[in-house]
């Protein structure tokens, strides 16, 4: 087989890429080890940046995001006897967007298939080679069991923080930056209505929580929770009182309401970034090349800024023969890494209890300061709601 470019995960990166490069008369095929099904119903991001909405819209992905997307002006930040409203449409005139990743994985996955879109599922034994020469190509088993090969212009990595791409690029040329988190979240969907007409970010004694939705009937909410938490240890109840208790259930009139859990899990913490994201025809995008923590609602956000900028690069080289783009990817795609990476660092430490008084201390000092001082509440809008692409 040979295509221009082997795409190898068929997650918002992947698959965004390939639309985006189809409609440049690029073609590609993806390979995925999970079957359609899987990568489509995992629960994962639910908040979108303008910036994301905004290019998913423009190259004719935004039909049903129009329909069901939930465009909210900001977010809440509370702890104990404190409730504050940052408005980032006041701050900074932009919005963020309620539409989980699994509405945008059908999305993509809709358009892809309408385009005839070569992907092959369920695929095992996936391998990078020849990357530093102009006959890169992929080899991997199909679905039957057969042995491939996929021969291609180039190779893009967006296989996530699990996949063979990151571990392509030698270490020789690779540097890593990498932070474990002393705690995870434990994050619920519930078919209840969300009790917040916006997320609520809350600081508490016994750690952080917090309340986003995914429709009017349908609420996602996250618990500060130890590394290593058993779900087992955590009965409905127990989840509930302790989102009841830190989100501030019974004060100044505000009730949460509960409701049958119907999807449950662990999610650790975790911020990595592996430079550079591009080794010879190889290109990393997405989680391949780098993760963030949840609290900044950044993954997936950062994910599409690569493929946005990832397009372009690999339009220019391939078809205009143009290699200037794809030699200053890398160092173009870090800048928004590191400020994400910065940002959602920032708003883990801030919101998470940490066991020392010292750093609780200077939590509540940063949460007061950004719920009372402009020039504060602006740097947290700019940095949640988003920058535009391409900054
Ligand atoms: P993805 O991981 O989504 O996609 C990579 C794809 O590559 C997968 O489909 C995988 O099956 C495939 N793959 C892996 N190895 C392969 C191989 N050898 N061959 C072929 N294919 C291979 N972000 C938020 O902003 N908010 C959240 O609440 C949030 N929750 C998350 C919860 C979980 C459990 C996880 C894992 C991530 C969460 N994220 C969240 C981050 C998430 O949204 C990512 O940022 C986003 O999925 C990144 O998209 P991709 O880079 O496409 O990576
Ligand atoms: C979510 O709705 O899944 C969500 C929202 C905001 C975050 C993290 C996750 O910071």
């Amino acid at each position: 087989m040979r295509t221009q470019v082997a795409i190898i995960g068929a997650g918002p990166a992947g698959m965004l890429l390939s639309h985006l490069l189809a409609l440049g008369g690029v073609e590609s095929v993806i390979l995925e080890t999970r079957s359609r099904q899987y990568v489509e119903s995992r629960v994962r991001a639910g908040i979108l940046e303008t910036s994301t909405v905004e290019l998913l819209k423009s190259v004719g992905l935004g039909e049903r995001l129009e329909q069901r997307g939930d465009p909210h002006r900001g977010i809440y930040l509370r702890w104990p006897g404190e409730r504050h409203h940052m408005d980032f449409v006041d701050l900074v005139g932009r919005k963020v967007w309620i539409y989980g990743q699994t509405e945008v994985q059908r999305d993509l996955g809709r358009a892809r298939e309408a385009a005839g879109q070569e992907i092959h599922h369920e695929v095992t034994e996936v391998a990078l080679h020849e990357l530093q020469t102009d006959r890169p190509h992929v080899t991997f088993t199909d679905s039957d069991r057969r042995a491939q090969r996929l021969d291609a212009d180039v190779v893009a990595g967006c296989d996530g923080s699990f996949g063979p791409s990151r571990a392509a690029v030698p270490d020789a040329v690779r540097s890593t930056w990498e932070r474990t988190y002393p705690y995870s979240w434990l994050g619920i969907l519930a078919d209840v209505a969300p009790s917040t007409d916006e997320l609520i970010y809350a600081w508490h004694p016994d750690g952080f929580a917090l309340h986003s939705m995914r429709s009017d009937t349908v609420s996602r909410l996250y618990l500060q929770v130890p590394n290593g938490t058993d779900l087992a240890d955590w009965p409905d109840e127990r989840i509930w009182a302790a989102l009841a208790a830190r989100l501030g259930h019974g004060a100044d009139g505000w009730q949460l309401t509960a409701g049958p859990i119907t999807d449950r899990g662990v999610l650790p913490m975790r911020s990595f970034v592996m430079t550079p994201m591009r080794h010879g025809r190889l290109f990393l995008a997405g989680d391949a090349a780098h993760i963030v923590p949840p609290t900044g609602a950044k993954g997936l956000n950062l994910a599409v800024a690569d493929v946005a900028l990832l397009a372009r690069a690999l339009h220019s080289l391939l078809c205009d023969r143009d290699p200037r783009l794809a030699e200053t990817y890398s160092d173009d795609a870090l800048r928004r890494v590191w400020r994400c990476t910065h940002f959602s660092w920032w708003m883990t430490t801030m919101l998470h209890t940490s066991t020392d008084p010292f750093d609780t201390q200077l939590q509540l000092s940063q949460l007061r300061w950004v719920t009372t001082s402009t020039a504060g509440a602006t740097g947290l809008a700019e940095n949640y709601a988003g920058l535009p692409l391409g900054l």
